[in-house]
């Protein structure tokens, strides 16, 4: 079954439904662009601090501009965009946060790399549970978009005719023994390093890429759990609370996992800034229980 057939089946608002659309045609755009410019630096630095490569700018151009054109969305957060975009006469109110090339230091090496989309009623800065809808495309040896929309998680493949064509309905995370942690071991704080010891010694195996998206897909369908911990003089770990962790918390929420920044749920965090970073975990309900029972006895 088409994208556009599954939504028109599950009765998704025609608003919410041409957003999804449109989104889904950008992601093609940028997965042609791919060619010829995987190693090009842009020479500019993103308010993160992280040097962007022109592929981050374009596919951010690509998005954003379709969605000024367009007008189906209000307002538009991005990684690669130091403040909120508006959009004037917009015809619905959604609000969009973006990360464009989620991964992109993998491009010159042709690892697996991800858009990530999260859809909220309104403005973005908002608590993640108030998204309506979030989704991520992945580049790899398919191109793959995951949504959750409707009430379920649901996988599509770009067959040869450039349709998004409906692979697994209402997916659910499984039980799996898969784990991932970011940052130097050697700057883990205590809670963390109990936590992986325990992962380790029940059996866990490493799979860590560099691709929050990729790493967070494989959970998503192995098990498991994925982590970017806070560590030593990062108390707010890496990842961005907006662009990153809601949009892929709300898609493992929805498949039955779960999210936590290690002492609470962090879909009902709310925001203070667009370029707020978070400590995250996430991956099965079991997993997430762990975490946090360790980091409340180490209180
Ligand atoms: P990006 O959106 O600029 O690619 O940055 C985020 C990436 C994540 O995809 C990934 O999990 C993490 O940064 C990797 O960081 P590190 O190199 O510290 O392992
Ligand atoms: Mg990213």
């Amino acid at each position: 079954m088409k994208l556009n057939e599954f939504l028109t089946s599950k009765n998704v608002d025609s608003g919410l439904a041409e957003l999804v659309e449109l989104l889904a045609e950008q992601s093609q755009t940028i997965k042609r662009g791919f060619l010829g410019h995987t190693e090009d630096v842009a020479g500019t630095i993103n308010i993160y601090g992280e040097e962007q490569l022109v592929l981050d700018k374009w596919a951010d151009e690509v998005i954003v501009s379709s969605l000024q054109k367009s007008k189906l969305a209000h307002w538009i957060t991005s990684e690669e965009q130091p403040e909120v975009i508006e959009i004037e006469n917009a015809k619905h109110d959604f609000g969009i946060t973006l990360d464009p090339l989620d991964g992109s230091s993998l491009i010159p090496v042709n690892l697996t790399v991800g858009t990530i989309i999260g859809i909220y009623p309104g403005e973005v800065l908002n608590p993640g549970k108030n998204m309506i809808s979030a989704m991520y495309f992945l580049y790899g040896p398919l191109t793959t978009l995951t949504i959750s929309i409707a009430g379920g998680v649901h996988d599509f493949v770009l067959d040869r005719n450039n349709e998004y064509i409906l692979q697994k309905e209402n997916l659910t995370i499984p039980d799996g023994k898969i784990y991932a942690s970011g940052a130097l071991r050697k700057d883990w704080l205590p809670p963390h390093i109990t936590y992986v010891s325990q992962l380790e010694e029940e059996g866990y195996k490493l799979r860590y890429s560099g691709s929050f998206v990729a790493d967070v897909h494989q959970i998503l369908h192995k098990g498991g759990i994925f982590s970017y911990p806070a560590y030593k003089g990062k108390e707010s770990g890496k990842l961005r609370l907006l662009v990153e962790a809601n949009p892929l918390g709300k898609i493992v929420t929805d498949a039955g996992g779960a999210i936590s920044n290690g002492k609470e749920n962090i879909l009902d965090v709310m925001p203070t800034a667009i370029s707020n970073r978070t400590p995250i975990y996430i991956g099965g309900k079991k997993e997430i229980e762990q975490i946090e029972n360790i980091v409340k006895k180490a209180a």
